[in-house]
């Protein structure tokens, strides 16, 4: 019956094998994978968030109030994000759209959102040249810092106790590190900065206050205006807690500066955050660009926990359908973990693995705890990467034996190290052929069943020496294409099959 055969897989291992599956993941519980609704199947092992706080750090999300009608989206956020940003409810526009009228209504649902599910809130954001009314830019200058005051009073007044954080300043640089030419620039001079903190701190004082901005996540101009500013601010006693890194990244170009720039900050006594993530691609994604992607994700993450003081990351958006970038960036997207169907990608993996969820020995209390104290230590010395994933460069290589019949197919995968790195922990992630079901696993867990699948080691079987190998098989129903799996990444770096 079977059409190909090139190896059976030796007897014993196979009994083993099937032995470890039935305690790890049955074929009802791969079935039963299947039939969730998009969105859920990412959420087979340990959860971002749970990763993540296990790491001493929180993985957050920004949803908008249209996002709260989209269970996909709101089962996403709930179970795999700690941390709930507002796209647009505690903006100006929607909050005081006319002078002294006041909308705390979509902003109020976003936070009972997230206490519900035991989330934390940033709010973003007080003070923003962009979606202010036009009431407020159209102000004579003598009437702005009265407008901003009491902007800033009663919104963090309303939210007092209830967020974590605060963006009180959003985006007041231009590129070449001067001040942006906005309506509080105008009337204030810089000096609005630590007006609006003073402000912000006497209406909530258990608010950790920002400062939040894009462009400044490498050493540059802007990142250097930036610390002048905190610096400058702290010197002065003004009430500053943090800065915010936006993190809208374009793929492959993470600031290679970014841990540098970070730890300066923190050597001010400031704690950092990365609040905005997402890494955007020329349409259509591939696999390559994809494991790109995951080497991105892979990279932001290591940093945050490499740096003391790096308290969370962010990304803007639950999935690329939600994401702000296609309508901003024509023939670009795909910016986010979860692709068009709210499936995890290359890069969910590549970030669930860089917050250690495939270490052999979970064991994940050795790693420094970034936990969000306002005074983090500013230690120069380089601080272990918690990773066990490659981060750079291709390091395996995949070959595969396909037994197939008429209706189903048993696949072995061998994943071969071919770095110099010892590979501590790994998830292979790959895509399935169409109409291809994953019935049953060995030697790795394997989920979700169809499409982009990832296998994951057991227990026994995390480590690869370079040079060594690992196998693992499945079997899996088609409907016709019993072709073999293929676009292979290992922790997020792509893998070569030849
Ligand atoms: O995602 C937000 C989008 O829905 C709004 O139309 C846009 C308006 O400027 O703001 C987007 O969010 C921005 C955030 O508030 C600040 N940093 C850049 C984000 C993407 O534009």
């Amino acid at each position: 019956m079977p059409v190909r055969t090139l190896r059976t897989p030796h007897p014993r291992n196979a009994r083993r094998a099937l032995g470890t599956v039935a305690a790890t993941v049955t074929a009802a519980a791969l079935a039963a994978a299947a039939l969730l609704p998009a969105g859920q199947a990412g959420a087979a092992g340990p959860s971002l968030r749970t990763l993540a706080e296990s790491k001493g750090i929180y993985f957050g999300t920004a949803i908008s109030q249209f996002d709260l009608g989209n269970a996909t989206i709101t089962g996403l956020a709930s179970s795999q994000f700690g941390m709930l940003t507002p796209t647009n409810e505690m903006k100006w526009d929607t909050v005081e759209s006319s002078p002294g009228n006041f909308n705390f209504g979509p902003g109020d649902r976003l936070v009972s959102f997230a206490q519900a599910n035991s989330m934390k809130t940033r709010g973003h954001t007080l003070v923003w040249h962009s979606q202010l009314p036009s009431w407020v830019s159209n102000l004579p200058n003598s009437q702005v810092q009265g407008a901003m005051r009491n902007h800033i009073t009663t919104t963090a007044t309303h939210y007092k106790g209830k967020l974590y954080a605060w963006d009180v300043v959003n985006e007041m640089f231009n590129e070449d590190g001067s001040f942006r030419n906005d309506a509080f620039y105008r009337a204030m001079g810089s000096g609005f900065v630590a007006d609006a903190l003073r402000t912000a701190r006497a209406a909530d004082p258990s608010a950790k206050l920002y400062l939040n901005d894009y462009n400044t996540e490498g050493l540059n101009a802007k990142s250097d205006a930036m610390y002048n500013l905190a610096k400058s601010l702290k010197s002065q006693g003004v009430p500053l807690d943090g800065i915010g890194f936006q993190g809208h990244f374009i793929l492959g170009q993470i600031p290679s500066s970014l841990k540098a720039n970070l730890e300066r900050f923190t050597a001010l006594g400031l704690e950092v955050a990365i609040t905005e993530l997402d890494v955007r691609m020329p349409l259509p994604a591939d696999g390559a660009k994809l494991a790109q992607q995951g080497r991105d994700f892979a990279s932001v993450t290591n940093t945050c926990l490499a740096v003391k003081g790096c308290v969370g990351i962010s990304q803007w958006a639950v999935g690329d359908p939600d994401s702000w970038v296609p309508g901003t960036f024509p023939g670009e997207g795909a910016a986010t973990l979860y692709d068009n169907n709210y499936q995890p990608k290359p890069a969910y993996t590549a970030t669930v693995n860089a917050l250690g969820a495939s270490t052999a020995s979970p064991s994940p209390s050795t790693s420094p705890s970034n936990s969000p104290s306002p005074s983090p230590s500013p230690s120069s010395s380089p601080s272990p990467t918690s990773s066990p994933s490659p981060t750079g460069g291709a390091t395996c290589k995949v070959t595969g034996e396909i037994n197939a019949w008429n209706t189903g197919l048993t696949e072995n995968l061998t994943i071969t190290n071919t770095g110099s790195t010892t590979v501590n922990g790994w998830a292979l992630a790959f895509t399935l052929p169409g109409g291809q079901t994953v019935t049953n696993g060995w030697n790795a867990t394997v989920s979700p069943a169809t499409g982009q699948v990832t296998a994951r080691n057991l227990s026994y079987n995390g480590t690869i020496a370079p040079g060594g190998s690992v196998s693992f098989g499945f079997q899996a129903t088609h409907s016709g294409n019993a072709g073999p799996a293929g676009q292979f990444s290992l922790n997020g770096v792509a893998c070569s099959t030849a």
